[in-house]
């Protein structure tokens, strides 16, 4: 336990930084025996065994058809874009991962910002109907932490509205709404295997559909839009996920029974750790669905909480705990959307309020329930001692 703060002249409570988003690792020998295999076989990308292994585990696991493995989710959701034939105004949340709008921008799709759900932080569907113009193509909801969009009405609006519908499901790995899995959703749903996501390739990604069509033009488009050798049917890009990012894949699927668990231990300590601290409130998963419990997202209500938010990040911070305030700004106070659409936060209450709120803190195999007591410590110690905090805050260092 600590005695006291960093920031107030004491030795850090770690000496080691603990960072947000590090990365699970599997059974190193059983990775390294893949990467030995595949160096035999001379076979390092282009659509080789580990990959093609990997995309059929992916989509067993999710209960999906296809699995169409990529490089990275944002080149996923680009492909899956132009095989969608998005075009015009697509509606997102604004607070999500910069990626999301930007593979629409990038292909000079207008992403137009909906704001969210206060309980799941997800994209809320009465904002959408709002948004909708006769330029509007898609909807694309975020699995945001993990946690499951509304669906059911956005299929709704999407039937209703003639809208395709796709989903960024980079988080949401292992998830499930209603008891389906995340991947069975909308026209199809992108999946990131980041090194800080929950199943890692080190980088990664995939589309995962049901759609057979979709599936064959996504696999086209990912490789330059060959369809055989000397010749091309599509415009595409090289979108490929190399073997060893695969090896690297099947190892963490290998390991996901146990990810989870110590996923799961360490939120439950948080839970333990930070109940009844006033202002501080912990984003929580429903037990009734699978989840991978990948992010331990808090809330500062400034309005009960001693210190806000950026000071308790800047106290986190001198302890050498690095909280991150995902996602903010949100994505409408980035550029380039911040000088094309100024106007945006007006429509955007609650996406302003909670990313003006949020912290993400450590957790994964690098972190253990009593550092977990330690970081919960230093909220309540950082809390009773919120008057000092504040005033070293306003002298610069
Ligand atoms: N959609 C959503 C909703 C997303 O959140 C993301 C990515 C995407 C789409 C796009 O997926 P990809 O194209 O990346 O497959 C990080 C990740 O790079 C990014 O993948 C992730 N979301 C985002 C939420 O977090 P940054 O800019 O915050 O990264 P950085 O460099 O600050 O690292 C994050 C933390 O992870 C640091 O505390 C350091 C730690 N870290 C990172 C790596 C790579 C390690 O400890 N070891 C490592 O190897 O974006």
């Amino acid at each position: 336990m600590t005695n006291s703060l960093a920031l107030l002249g004491s030795k850090p409570a770690f000496d080691a930084t603990l960072h947000v988003g590090r990365p699970n690792i599997g059974d190193r020998a059983a990775f390294l025996a893949r990467v030995n295999d595949m160096l035999d076989r001379r076979w390092l990308s282009n659509d080789g065994p580990l990959v093609r292994e990997f995309e059929r585990r992916i989509a067993d696991y999710v209960g999906v058809q296809h699995c169409v493995a990529m490089c990275n989710a944002t080149i996923a959701l680009e492909i899956a874009i132009r095989a969608l034939e998005l075009r015009g105004e697509v509606i997102v949340p604004a607070y999500t991962f910069v990626a999301t709008p930007n593979a629409f921008q990038w292909q000079e799709i207008t992403p137009v910002f909906a704001d969210i759900v206060p309980i799941t932080l997800t994209i809320d569907p009465a904002s959408i109907e709002r948004l909708i113009t006769p330029r509007t193509t898609a909807i694309a909801g975020v699995h945001v932490w993990g946690r499951a969009c509304d669906t059911d009405a956005i299929e709704i609006i999407a039937q209703k509205r003639g809208l395709k519908v796709l989903y960024d499901a980079a988080h949401a790995f292992g998830c499930s709404r209603g008891g389906k899995m995340i991947g069975g959703f909308g026209a199809c749903e992108v999946f990131s295997f980041h090194a800080t996501k929950f199943l890692n390739s080190f980088e990664g990604g995939a589309v995962v559909t049901n759609d057979d069509a979709l599936a064959d033009k996504l696999r086209l488009m990912r490789n330059f839009g060959f369809a055989g050798f000397d010749r091309v049917i599509y415009l595409g890009v090289n979108g490929k996920l190399t073997e060893v990012c695969a090896a690297m894949g099947l190892t963490s699927l290998d390991a996901i029974d146990g990810l989870v668990a110590v996923n799961r231990r360490n939120y439950l300590a948080y839970a333990e750790g930070l109940l009844g601290i006033p202002g501080i409130s912990l984003l929580r998963y429903d037990p009734a669905e699978r989840n991978n419990y990948q992010y331990v997202v808090v809330e500062v209500d400034p309005s009960i909480a001693p210190l806000s938010r950026d000071e308790l990040v800047s106290v986190l911070h001198a302890e050498n705990v690095l909280a991150r305030k995902y996602f903010w700004p949100g994505c409408h106070r980035m550029e380039p959307y911040r000088s094309l659409q100024p106007n945006a936060s007006l429509l955007l209450p609650q996406t302003e309020l909670k990313a003006s709120r949020i912290i993400v803190l450590p957790t994964g195999q690098t972190i253990d329930p009593g550092t977990i007591a330690t970081i919960c410590a230093l909220f309540r110690e950082a809390f009773s001692r919120a008057a000092a905090v504040r005033a070293r805050l306003r002298v610069p260092a």
